[in-house]
């Protein structure tokens, strides 16, 4: 603990980012949350307290759409809170999902939403409700603590555990890191859960953390080629599983990738992160450890908008890290082995695991489980399945989910109710293969629609790629409301990011498979000059394609765009 310790003790706070002074002086995550949360005169919480709810993994919002409305009539913003479940590996029982389910109708906006790193977010969770919602969260043997914040958060692997043994091995090693790096504070059980407070002093509160925190986010994924459906590289840490005959062997380290950055501002962009070792099963733990220690010591706490381990990395070089993660490990990582992927995407519909077992892979438009107008009642029809089956359902890092180790006799019923719901579409592979961050009307941060947007570009795409004969052709295409890239989109083949409303920068390039970044097409556009962009380009690559190329690659091949060799040359 000494270096961090040190360091911060010797610079005074009016030279750091004043979050740094908040964390410090939050008596571990504690502020004045009670309360802030008790006051009624508000919807809201203080400023301050706003930074403190991440940590507990939910987000003071307001409506967007009503925002200015409300300001005519000179009333507050209307406030609601997103509530962020941590759940590493996305893994739940059917008793969960319908707990969940309940308190989506009756505390939240009733829907659920899953995330990009597997989990559930709630939507308009009013300040009254937060603590019944948390406690109901409780009880069903989940929680949300550091699914936001400056800590490690939600701990994503490759999809469902009950494909394999080595699913189930880097399932368990995904909640392993995850129990291991958690906050040790009580603040979420006192404050929320009505926990005693118990006094101890700074190791025993948080002995990895310290009262310092982390400088920003930290993330980490695990993934099992031959599917990268995690997106490995775009993560503080990736760990690639090495396996050989159903046996796993260890990881490849991956340190450095993050997807963030601001526009007009070059000293910010998406990294893919680098493979820097080898580490057995056994030491994964250790090693997630020791790579964000170094992270905590040496991360930027000036300026938040270059506090990532991607920068550090970038400051310090890759071996310079690896370094002194090696010190702090006592050991040097080994060789990295090879690995293969061949896509960054899901499997859909009835499909077996080693052991014979069925699951379904269910497709989630944007990741939004609710009973939509068009007929499609995903939220019943889960509802429904869940109380019936008898297994288990995961959440993809693609924003889909998956009815896990369904019983044989379970499989026809299970069958009827997806079609009594109409929770499947006929679904082009394009749709399939796309991905929206959350943006209006709740995300703060929003320049452009994404959710709400996306399937209606798509739409117009699928019209462009059937003319073009292209009508069952695989593209990974992502949409963000902001660049700060929360559905990945720098690594997809083709990339929307949001500029202002109705605009978007066009990113091309990116590989099938989640290794490579895309780069800037063009600047600013809507949508009929995004469909004259992409509509010729889509028939050349119908009629001038190499036999099984895929799309991102054809647009390098044919010097459309320029390779990235890494995140460093984004800007170029
Ligand atoms: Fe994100 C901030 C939603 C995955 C990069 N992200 C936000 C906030 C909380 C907006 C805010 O700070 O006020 C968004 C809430 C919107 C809403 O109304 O729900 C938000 N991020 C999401 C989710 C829900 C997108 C989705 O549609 O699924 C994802 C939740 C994941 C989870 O369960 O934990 C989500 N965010 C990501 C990812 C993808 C990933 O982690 O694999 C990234 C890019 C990877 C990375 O971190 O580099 C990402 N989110 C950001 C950033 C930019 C961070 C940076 O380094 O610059 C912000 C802004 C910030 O932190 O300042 C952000
Ligand atoms: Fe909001 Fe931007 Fe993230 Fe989309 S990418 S959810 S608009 S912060």
């Amino acid at each position: 603990m000494g270096d961090i310790i040190q360091k911060l003790r010797d610079i005074s706070f009016d030279e750091l980012h004043p979050n740094e002074r908040l964390k410090a002086e939050s008596d571990y995550l504690r502020g004045t949350l009670e309360q802030g949360i008790a006051d009624r005169a508000s919807g809201g919480v203080g400023e301050a307290d706003t930074q403190l709810t991440k940590f507990h993994g939910f987000y003071q919002q307001d409506d967007r759409d009503l925002r200015s409305e409300r300001r005519h009539q000179k009333l507050e913003p209307l406030y609601s809170f997103m509530v962020r479940l941590r759940m590493p590996g996305g893994l739940m029982s059917s008793r969960q999902w319908l707990t969940l389910d309940d308190i989506a109708t009756r505390y939240a906006n009733g829907t659920l939403r899953i995330t990009t790193r597997q989990t559930f977010q709630y939507h308009g969770v009013l300040k009254e409700n937060l603590r019944a919602h948390l406690k109901v969260i409780n009880e069903a043997m989940l929680d949300t603590i550091a699914a936001c914040g400056d800590v490690n958060r939600n701990v994503i692997c490759t999809a469902n555990p009950h494909r394999s043994k080595v699913h189930r091995q880097v399932y368990e090693l995904a909640h392993e890191i995850s129990a291991h790096l958690m906050p040790r504070s009580r603040a979420y059980h006192e404050i929320f859960l009505g926990e005693e407070r118990v006094a101890g002093g700074e190791e025993e509160q948080e002995p990895l953390y310290t009262r310092h925190y982390l400088p920003r986010k930290f993330k980490i994924a695990l993934a099992i080629p031959p599917e990268n459906d995690v997106d490995a590289f775009a993560h503080d840490i990736g760990f690639i599983a090495d396996s050989e005959g159903g046996e796993l062997r260890g990881f490849s380290v991956c340190i450095g990738g993050g997807m963030g950055m601001t526009h007009g501002e070059p000293a910010t962009f998406p990294r893919l992160s680098d493979v820097v070792g080898f580490c057995t099963p056994d030491q994964v733990v250790e090693v997630a450890e020791a790579i964000m220690l170094v992270q905590r010591d040496h991360g930027d706490r000036h300026d938040r908008k270059h506090a990532r381990t991607k920068y550090t990395i970038e400051d310090h070089g890759v071996e310079w890290f690896r370094e002194e993660v090696e010190r702090r490990l006592g050991y040097a990582l080994g060789e990295p082995r090879e690995f293969h992927f061949d896509s960054n995407g899901d499997r859909y519909g009835w499909y077996q695991g080693d052991d014979n077992t069925w699951h379904y892979g269910l497709f989630v438009e944007n990741g939004r489980i609710a009973d939509f107008d068009n007929g499609m009642k995903l939220l019943s029809g889960m509802r429904g399945i869940a109380r019936i089956h008898e297994g288990d359902i995961a959440l993809t890092t693609n924003q889909n989910l998956i009815i896990a180790n369904v019983a044989d006799d379970k499989r026809d019923e299970i069958g009827a109710l997806i079609d009594k719901y109409h929770m499947v579409k006929d679904v082009s592979a394009l749709r399939r293969g796309s991905m929206a961050c959350v943006a209006f009307p709740t995300c703060g941060l929003a320049m452009a629609e994404s959710e709400r947007y996306l399937p209606s570009l798509i739409d117009k795409l699928e019209q462009s790629m059937r003319k073009a004969g292209l009508a069952d052709d695989a593209i990974v295409v992502r949409m963000t409301g902001c660049p700060n890239g929360c559905a990945r989109p720098y690594v997809a083949e083709i990339g929307f990011v949001g500029k202002a409303l109705g605009r978007y920068n066009l990113y091309l390039g990116g590989s099938f498979t989640g290794e490579r970044l895309n780069k800037l097409y063009r600047e600013n556009i809507d949508e009929a000059t995004i469909m004259k962009e992409l509509t010729p380009l889509l028939k050349r690559y119908a009629k001038e394609r190499d036999e099984g190329e895929h799309f991102g690659d054809f647009v390098i091949r044919k010097g459309v765009i320029k390779e990235t060799t890494a995140g460093r040359n984004f800007h170029e």
